[in-house]
């Protein structure tokens, strides 16, 4: 099937969806046969532009399709809900704007979002002084659910939630797999943002407990392209592997430049930079990503998400996030089941959604999908991929020992 064939065929999948739905339901002028007159909107904050914008896009769009299932399925009766995404740009100052737009908007009463760890401790005020819940399907820095202290956890918001593990449980993983590998030493280099630090931080001290030396700990400015200098320290250190906390921008030229520079080990990272982009940007041949959960293309419970999303024809892929985007949406959805039953508008239901979304527990694309006392995520199964033949290929999927 070629990809105008393909499209065309997702546009009649989801017409017939929608026509199904329309039997039984009651239907406004205007909204194309959806199914309620109060309207209730899940904002998304995610990058839309910018060199993070793959994994962003696949976000924005995996919520839209859960928005469009809800309203086709008439899951809250009365209600239609509407998709109102704002870029960030992977950047606080643009996030926070986009948090305040968000929540002066009477109708928004649930943010999915952030990508970017960074940009999530901006935005996280802002929508909990308006009591909208957010829900991340991908920021894993543990201090956003558990505080600055670890070994004394405060919840910071209470309207804060993620459906992805931490990198408290993603560090060590890593750290495991190089230690299990038979990789002694190691450099580590991080872009000083919350992510990347942070993961570095846990993959370091999980390292050195289970026996392994840090030869070197170097850092990167988010926006350098010419990482020579840094190289030149790391390979005087000798080490087996490099660790780099941060993203695919950096993370794929940082690659290509230690092999062009004689330093011929493995970069290993975390999900940040498990996209295609650090392939094409760089990455090569032996490189190591962990990332959250198993891979979508492999669980029975994605499989219907994977052939909505194909089928909706949206021109970028779900990458690497979008299953955790439709699973943080769908837990949004689940909650509003309950706070708009018998509520008079969006806006007075804000806070019951923050309280609902507690007690939410389902079957998502990427499995349980529920939250602890701290708002994180149920599941804490993660995956390392490796760069084989051109592509990332996974190499083990597992919880940390
Ligand atoms: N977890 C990877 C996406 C970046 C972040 O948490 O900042």
């Amino acid at each position: 099937m070629n990809k105008r064939t393909f499209k065309l065929a997702g546009v009649a999948i989801l017409a017939s969806t929608l026509a199904l739905a329309g039997c039984g339901a009651r239907t406004d002028a205007g909204t194309g046969g959806a199914t309620g007159t109060k309207v209730a909107k899940i904002g998304v904050i995610v990058p839309l532009s910018g060199g993070l914008s793959a994994m962003g896009l696949g976000i924005k769009n995996s919520v839209d399709l859960a928005i469009k299932q809800a309203n086709a399925s008439n899951a809250i009766p009365g209600w239609k809900l509407e998709l109102a995404a704002e870029d960030d740009a992977a950047t606080p100052d643009v996030g926070k704007n986009a948090a305040t737009k968000l929540a002066s908007d009477d109708a928004v009463i649930g943010v999915v979002g952030t990508l970017n760890s960074s940009v999530a401790q901006v935005v996280t005020p802002v929508l909990s002084s308006a009591n909208i819940v957010q829900v991340s399907p991908a920021n894993t820095n543990p201090s956003l659910t558990k505080g600055a202290d670890l070994t004394n956890p405060k919840r910071p918001y209470a309207n804060y939630f993620r459906v992805c593990t931490t990198d408290a449980v993603q560090g060590p993983f890593a750290a495991q797999y190089l230690l299990g590998a038979g990789i002694k030493k190691v450099a580590t280099i991080h872009d000083k943002k919350s992510y990347g630090q942070g993961l570095v931080e846990n993959f370091a001290a999980a390292f050195k407990a289970g026996g392994g030396e840090v030869v070197a700990a170097e850092t990167i400015n988010p926006d350098d392209s010419d990482f020579s200098a840094v190289i030149s320290k790391v390979k005087a250190a000798g080490p087996d592997a490099v660790y780099y906390g941060g993203e695919y921008p950096q993370a794929g030229p940082l690659s290509k430049q230690m092999k062009a520079a004689g330093l011929k080990v493995a970069l290993m990272g975390g999900d940040g930079i498990f996209d295609a982009n650090f392939i094409k940007l760089g990455g090569t041949a032996g490189d190591l990503a962990t990332s959250v959960g198993a891979p979508v293309e492999t669980l029975d419970s994605a499989k219907a998400f994977v052939e909505a999303y194909k089928a909706a024809g949206f021109a970028e892929g779900y990458s690497a996030y979008g299953a955790y985007g439709y699973d943080a949406a769908n837990s949004i959805i689940a909650a509003l089941k309950t706070s708009l039953a018998s509520a008079a508008d969006a806006k007075s239901a804000r806070s019951a959604t923050v309280t609902a979304i507690s007690a939410v527990s389902f079957e998502g694309a990427t499995g349980k999908v529920g939250f602890d006392e701290f708002g994180d995520a149920v599941s804490r199964v993660l995956t390392v991929y490796k760069v084989t033949d051109g592509e990332w290929k996974a190499e083990k999927t597992g919880e940390l020992k």
